[in-house]
């Protein structure tokens, strides 16, 4: 039987470069070494950070090596060479988008592929872009009551451009939301211009500093609350994992934190009571349909001990894959291992495409 070409589309224009690729690189040795994947031939497709596509050779390297391609900033990448895709693309019967950047966060990459007119693993391009801007997503779960943390939304032109608006719009902050508060960039992923504040000189200075990422910010109410999170695949019947907590020692879930080892530690499955976990499920698959997930989503959640609450806070469509992310791990400990999970993936991408 002729196999199945499967497109691993990794690295890419951000800062998670080197994410993508420890992701893509335990994706392709689960499917060049599992039994269950013998019917899927690997094809690897490289994106370098200046945005050029390399396949071959030089992409199954990067996947050897773990080390990106150097960009030759002094030739500059043209438009010609973006532009134009190695012609094996023509050969891929699946893709699968192991990436994340300006360029792929928020459903663009899911975009081309669907004029690409060939299957695809995960979200299209409507849950692609619900999960990249925090303000789209938090309107998604109140229109699905979903219950959240109170929030606030802003734009870099009352931030920024006039001086008798920004006091108010502080004093308004204050009131709703009080300290201590997380002012986010609508629109960034990993934890990039986020800040905590607890005063109003911090208020004003993590606005003015959000507003050069971003020209919508959101600014959410601090909560004390145990952060968990739950694995949810599949795709008109999508199914929920065991739930995981994260601890960690630093004041919150920042970049540095969630790349560096040893900063924040994975707790599967999350001491919790059976009507909790049921709770916190429950609400991972409506969240996955209200933003019409596909494939593979993880949400996370805030679980406010003292009260009993459950609260949402995101929905990820691309979380991190790693052979120690979240996302793998709760699979395994609600009993699919890697290479399963990637076979499945593909398989829901397959039937997706044939809806
Ligand atoms: F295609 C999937 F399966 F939907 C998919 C796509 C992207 C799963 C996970 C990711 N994750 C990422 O791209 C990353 C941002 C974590 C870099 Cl690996």
């Amino acid at each position: 039987m002729a196999k199945l070409n499967v497109g691993l589309l990794f690295g890419g224009r951000s800062g998670e470069h080197e994410v993508s690729i420890s992701s893509a690189r335990a994706i392709a040795r689960a499917l060049v070494t599992a039994p269950n994947t013998e019917n899927y031939a690997l094809r690897p497709f490289y994106i370098q950070k200046d945005g050029c596509w390399q396949t071959g050779a030089i992409a199954q390297q990067v996947l050897e090596t773990g080390i990106p391609l150097p960009v030759d900033e002094s030739m500059g990448a043209t438009r010609l060479s973006l532009w134009q895709f190695p012609s094996d693309v023509a050969d891929v019967d699946v893709w699968f988008p192991i990436l994340h950047g300006p360029n792929g966060e928020d459903g663009t990459i899911q975009g081309l592929l669907k004029l690409m007119q060939v299957p695809c693993v995960g979200s299209g391009v409507l849950a692609s872009a619900l999960g990249m801007d925090k303000i789209a997503m938090k309107s998604a779960f109140a229109q699905a009551g979903l219950s959240q943390v109170d929030y606030v939304t802003v734009t870099r032109t009352e931030v920024w451009s006039n001086p008798c608006v920004f006091p108010k719009l502080c004093d308004r902050i204050e009131a709703v939301l009080g300290y201590p508060c997380f002012v986010k960039p609508a629109n960034l992923g990993s934890s990039v211009g986020i800040a905590k504040v607890r005063t109003r000189a911090q208020l004003e200075a993590a606005l003015d500093s959000a507003a050069s990422y971003d020209r919508r910010i959101i600014v959410e109410a601090g909560v004390t609350a145990r952060e968990v999170e739950c694995a949810v695949l599949g795709n008109d019947q999508p199914k929920a994992s065991v739930i995981g907590e994260i601890t960690y020692s630093s004041d919150f879930y920042d970049y540095e934190t969630k790349y560096t080892e040893g900063k924040s530690r994975h707790l599967i499955p999350a001491p919790l009571s059976s009507e909790v976990v049921a709770q916190i499920q429950d609400m991972a698959i409506r969240a996955f349909k209200a933003v019409d997930a596909a494939g593979i989503a993880r949400v996370d959640f805030f679980y406010v001990e003292s009260t009993g609450k459950v609260l949402i806070n995101e929905i990820n469509t691309m979380p991190g894959f790693t052979a120690t992310s979240m996302y793998p791990m709760l699979w395994a400990a609600s009993g699919i291992p890697f290479a399963d999970l990637i076979d499945r993936l593909i398989q829901l991408g397959l039937e997706r495409s044939q809806e």
